[in-house]
């Protein structure tokens, strides 16, 4: 079949390649015996419209700043996705962003649909291929990524648009499913953009009314609309999702709308076309099989044997469309940033930096050095000051917190730093509100939009924005995740409000960077660590209480922090017979027992571990000289669960840590409770020396 053969109208174009779309994620599934046919299958002609019609992208250069960004947050949709990507001709890009001579999917890559090593795996992985914009898969983050990156394009804006240079307009479209607009995430981060007003946000709802298990309506029966609309959403309807004058008018209705985000309801048919599984979920997650995938090409008038077609014409209709205009665009766009270059180096500049995820020249300039003092102070209080210097050295750093900013110590104090609130999109602190996950999924979608942001709560409800959390390591993204109030020390709130699994459970988190201060000054040297990182995200764990701040001439400097792990006291001749191992407020128990074993003649070492994963990344000798091996007696402290500490303190060593819940009182008596005392370290190291005998 070859739509240039015949002429055809607009409209048959259109269907054939509506039905390309449909069939391209047919044949993919089937090939693969395994993925997610009937919801690509259902929202072709909305993607269709979609790209063709509106969305301001360039293929040929799929990281242009300014481009509308397309999440597709019902995942398992991927070949959806994928077919836009390839049927658009979206360029590919090398590491650093540049656009190169090949394309991000190919039709090679959509034949090789879930399998190892290719662009296209089950769900949509951020880096795999140009043109995802972030990973989705786990429901309603797609969305809650969503409001990050609205957020974004309206901060940039503020920041950086100045009169005829208009920098930032893009506008942020979300395609979802049920699933999405059931998960608490898809909600909290609703209610956000509600309250935020974000014009330039869209959500494409697939009101299929089928979800995994069978119809929605099994578990979910509430009136979507209502709900948005009581969330402050602008709410537009779109009766048949094969209408395609119908989706203009919505979208046209979405860019009109300036004063809030928009929800276009679309109702469609999940596996449109398959006579025995359309509206049904055996379209949801299983191929279609090779009989119903004949009947529903079919049923479209498409060759039932063809697999994989692509028609003639087809590919130049998008070049011709979406490629033109996203083209013509992103040429304008280029010329206005070049002058824009003469006329505001200075900003220009900050915006090349950002996309290379670079800091500004003396992004560490004035950081504090806090003098030896026995009271000392918490770690979230010598943080929010290290932020606060930070933060006014890169302009692009935006964050706050989930309602607890005050106890968190994350607010940008400095003037001019602002709230960021509908109609003052310019300001640095964010109000998350308690949406902890909400908070976390749109950290994520500032991190790909290339803010450097951050997002406070207490330690224990990292757990409430874990799946987030896990997201940015898979995506390699900086994210920054200040998380205080620490551990059982935080006393009077109780063991609701304390962590004891949580650092466990983090270290484990593959490509998380994870800090446990000790004091002040290890926090000034474990930002100077955050700041650079370009790939990972970071949990920077801190205390409520005031630990003491070591006198650094006497102890070791808190550089050491960089590697992760280091000797912070020692033995007089290096030659210790117990190492005591400990992190963040615990490292100051274990100094106040290595001064006791010392004075009573016992050769003990004090390691400060501020963060497991970096000190793995140092060479044997580093590790060795830590840690040597012929030193067997050793106790590690750590008011958390001791999963983990086996593997530093050995055989012979003693963990001393929390294998129960907290308790409910002053920090001093859940700290004596629980056998974190002076005493109990000495003892413990006195007994880990005899048992290594
Ligand atoms: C957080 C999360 N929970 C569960 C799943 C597994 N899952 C994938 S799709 C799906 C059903 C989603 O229904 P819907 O969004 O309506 O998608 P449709 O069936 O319409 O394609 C489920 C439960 C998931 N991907 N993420
Ligand atoms: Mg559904």
């Amino acid at each position: 079949m070859a739509a240039s053969e015949q002429v055809l109208t607009s409209e048959q174009l259109d269907l054939v390649c509506v039905n390309t779309i449909r069939t391209l994620a047919i044949d993919a599934v089937q090939k693969a015996n395994s993925g997610h046919p009937g919801a690509p299958m259902g929202l072709a002609p909305v993607a269709y419209s979609l790209w063709q019609e509106f969305l301001r992208f360039d293929p040929a250069d799929p990281t242009w700043p300014d481009r509308d960004r397309f999440v597709l947050s019902n995942g398992h949709a991927s070949m959806l996705l994928y077919a836009m990507l390839y049927l658009s001709g979206v360029r590919n890009v090398n590491s650093s962003g540049q656009p190169i001579d090949e394309l991000a999917i190919s039709l090679d890559q959509i034949k090789n649909f879930r399998q190892l090593g290719s662009r296209t795996p089950g769900h949509p992985e951020y880096g795999a291929a140009a043109g995802i914009e972030t990973t989705t898969g786990p429901l309603g983050q797609g969305v809650g990524n969503s409001v990050g990156m609205a957020i974004s394009s309206l901060w940039l804006a503020a920041r950086y648009n100045k009169p005829e240079f208009d920098l930032f307009t893009f506008n942020v479209y979300a395609m979802c499913g049920d699933g999405d607009m059931m998960e608490g995430v898809g909600c909290e981060a609703a209610s956000l953009a509600g309250h935020l007003k974000l014009p330039n946000l869209c959500w494409i709802y697939d009101n299929n009314r089928v979800t995994l298990d069978g119809p929605a309506d099994v578990s979910f029966t509430e009136d979507v609309a209502a709900r948005f609309k009581a969330y402050g959403w602008n709410v537009v309807h779109v009766t048949d999702a094969n209408d395609l004058n119908s989706l203009e008018n919505a979208f046209t209705n979405f860019l009109r709308t300036k004063d809030r985000p928009t929800l276009i309801v679309v109702n469609s048919h999940i596996g449109y076309g398959a006579p025995h599984k359309q509206d049904t979920n055996e379209a949801h997650g299983e191929p279609l099989g090779e009989q119903e995938a004949r009947l529903a090409k079919k049923n479209y008038g498409w060759p039932e044997d063809a697999q994989f077609l692509v028609p003639d014409g087809v590919l130049e209709h998008f070049k011709f469309g979406i490629g033109k205009r996203g083209g013509e665009l992103r040429q304008k766009w280029s010329q206005m940033f070049a002058e824009y270059g003469k006329k505001y180096p200075e900003l220009a500049e900050e915006l090349k930096l950002m996309q290379r995820r670079e800091l500004p020249k003396g992004w560490d300039k004035d950081l504090p050095t806090f003098p030896a003092d026995a009271k000392g102070m918490a770690t979230r209080e010598s943080s929010g000051k290290v932020l606060n210097v930070i933060a006014q050295n890169v302009p692009w750093m935006v964050g706050g917190s989930a309602d607890l900013a005050g106890s968190d110590r994350t607010r940008l104090k400095f003037e001019g730093a602002g709230d960021f609130q509908p109609g003052s999109y310019g300001g640095r602190n964010l109000h998350f509100g308690v949406r902890e996950h909400g908070m976390a999924a749109a950290i994520n979608g500032m991190a790909v939009s290339r803010i450097r942001p951050f997002g406070g709560t207490f330690f224990n409800f990292s757990d409430y924005m874990k799946p987030s959390v896990r997201l940015a390591a898979l995506m390699e993204i900086p994210s920054i995740f200040i998380y205080t109030h620490d551990s059982i020390s935080l006393g009077e709130d109780g063991p609701t409000h304390q962590p004891i699994e949580q650092l466990a459970g983090l270290r484990a988190m593959p490509n998380l960077v994870l800090f446990r201060p000790a004091d002040a000054n290890e926090v000034v040297e474990a930002w100077k660590v955050i700041m650079p990182l370009k790939h990972h995200p970071v949990a920077l764990v801190l205390t409520r209480q005031a630990l003491p701040t070591f006198d650094r001439t006497k102890y070791a400097s808190a550089a050491g922090v960089a590697k992760g792990a280091y000797i912070l006291a020692d033995a007089a001749d290096g030659k210790p017979q117990v190492i005591l191992l400990a992190t963040g407020s615990e490292v100051s128990l274990c100094v106040a027992a290595y001064e006791q074993l010392t004075a009573a003649g016992v050769k003990a070492r004090v390691v400060s571990m501020p963060s497991w994963s970096i000190f793995e990344e140092q060479d044997e000798a580093y590790k060795t000289q830590v840690l040597p091996p012929a030193v067997k007696a050793r106790v590690s402290v750590e008011q958390a669960a001791t999963l983990g500490w086996d593997r530093y303190v050995g055989p012979g060593g003693i963990m001393i840590g929390m294998h129960t819940f907290g308790a409910s009182a002053p920090a001093k008596d859940v700290q004596k409770k629980f056998g974190f005392t002076v005493e109990h370290v000495v003892e413990a190291a006195r007994q880990a020396i005899a048992q290594s005998k």
